[in-house]
C-alpha cells in the first residue's frame, strides 16, 4: 500500500487522524513539533515546512498528503506567510516534481468567513477571506487550482468548519465536523478513483447549516454525525446573543473583526 504524508501531525487533528489510520496504510509523519515515537507502519520526521529542500525529502515516495500543518488561527502576517503560504507552496510543488501525489489541503470556513449566516454557500461561492489567516487559506485553495490546471495536481481543498471532539459554542452547533466523519473524508478522498481539483465543505450533517456538497456529491462522502447531541449543552453554557452581533452575523464568528495581530 502506498505511504500517505500527514503534515501537522503533532497537532489536534493530525493526533487524532494518525490514531485513526494506524494500519490503513503506512504513514509519514511530520510536524515541527516533536511527536510520540514511530509505531509499525509509521515514520516519524520533524520538518519545518518553510523549508523546500526538506518538504521535498518529506513528499519522495508518499502518494496522498494530507496538508494539515501550519499556524492554525489568526497570527502575524510573517508567521502565515512562512508556515502557510510558503508551506502550502512547498507542498503543491513538491507533488508537482516529485508525484504522482494526491492532495488533501486542510483549509478552513475562515476563507468564507466574511459571508452572513443566512446565505447558503455551495461549490461556486465566492472566497471572503476574513483575516490574514483566512487569506493564506484562500491562496491555498487557489494553488490547488493553480497546480491541477496548469500540471494536473489532484487535490481536495477541505474548508473545515471545527473539528474537534465536540461543539464549543453555538456557532460550532453549525460548524462542527466530527472527527469521525473527517477520517471518513480522508479516506475517501484517498480512495476515489479521480478528484481534478474539488472543495469540499468540512462539516458533519448538523441541523443548521450554511454549506451544501452537492458539487462534490462525487466522492461519495456521507457524515454521519451531527451536533443535534451536543445542542442542549451548548446553548446552556453559551448564552444566546443579538441578531447584530458580528459573533451570530457572521460566518466567521467574530474573525471578521478582529484587529490583525499586534495592531
Ligand atoms: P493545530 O495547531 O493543532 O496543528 C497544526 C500543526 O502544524 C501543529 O502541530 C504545528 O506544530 C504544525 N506547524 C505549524 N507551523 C509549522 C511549520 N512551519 N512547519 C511544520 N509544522 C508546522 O491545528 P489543528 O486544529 O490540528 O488543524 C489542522 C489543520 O486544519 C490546520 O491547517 C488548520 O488551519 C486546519 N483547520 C482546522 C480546523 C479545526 O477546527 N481544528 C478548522 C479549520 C481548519
Ligand atoms: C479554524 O480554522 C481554526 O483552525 C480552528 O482552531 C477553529 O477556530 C475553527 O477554524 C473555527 O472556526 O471554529
Amino acid at each position: 500500500m502506498t505511504r500517505i504524508l500527514i503534515t501537522g501531525a503533532a497537532g489536534g487533528v493530525g493526533a487524532m487522524l494518525r490514531e485513526a489510520l494506524q494500519g490503513y496504510a503506512p504513514l509519514r509523519l511530520s510536524d515541527l513539533s516533536e511527536m510520540a515515537p514511530a509505531r509499525e507502519g509509521e515514520e516519524i520526521v520533524r520538518c519545518d515546512l518553510a523549508d523546500r529542500a526538506a518538504v521535498d525529502a518529506l513528499v519522495e515516495g508518499c502518494s496522498y498528503i494530507v496538508h494539515l500543518g501550519g499556524m492554525s488561527v489568526e497570527n502575524t502576517w510573517d508567521v502565515i506567510e512562512q508556515s502557510n503560504i510558503r508551506g502550502a507552496f512547498n507542498i503543491f510543488d513538491a507533488a508537482r516534481r516529485l508525484g504522482p501525489a494526491r492532495v488533501l489541503f486542510a483549509s478552513s470556513n475562515h476563507a468564507i468567513g466574511f459571508h452572513t449566516r443566512e446565505t447558503l454557500l455551495d461549490g461556486a461561492s465566492d472566497m471572503r477571506p476574513d483575516s490574514l489567516y483566512g487569506l493564506s487559506k484562500a491562496m491555498g485553495e487557489t494553488m490547488a487550482r493553480y497546480y491541477w490546471d496548469k500540471f494536473g495536481v489532484e487535490s481536495v481543498s477541505v474548508r473545515i468548519g471545527s473539528c474537534f471532539p465536540r461543539p464549543k459554542d453555538r456557532r460550532m452547533l453549525s460548524t462542527w465536523l466530527a472527527p469521525e466523519d473527517f477520517v471518513s473524508l480522508v479516506k475517501r478522498i484517498r480512495e476515489a478513483p479521480r478528484t481534478g481539483c474539488t472543495m469540499v465543505y468540512g462539516a458533519s450533517a448538523n441541523r443548521d447549516m450554511w454549506w451544501d456538497n452537492s458539487h462534490a456529491a462525487f466522492l461519495g462522502w456521507v457524515p454521519q454525525h451531527s451536533s443535534e447531541q451536543f445542542r442542549a449543552e451548548v446553548e446552556a453554557a453559551d448564552p444566546a446573543r443579538s441578531h447584530d452581533d458580528p459573533a451570530v452575523v457572521y460566518q466567521g464568528g467574530v474573525w471578521p473583526v478582529a484587529p490583525h495581530t499586534g495592531e
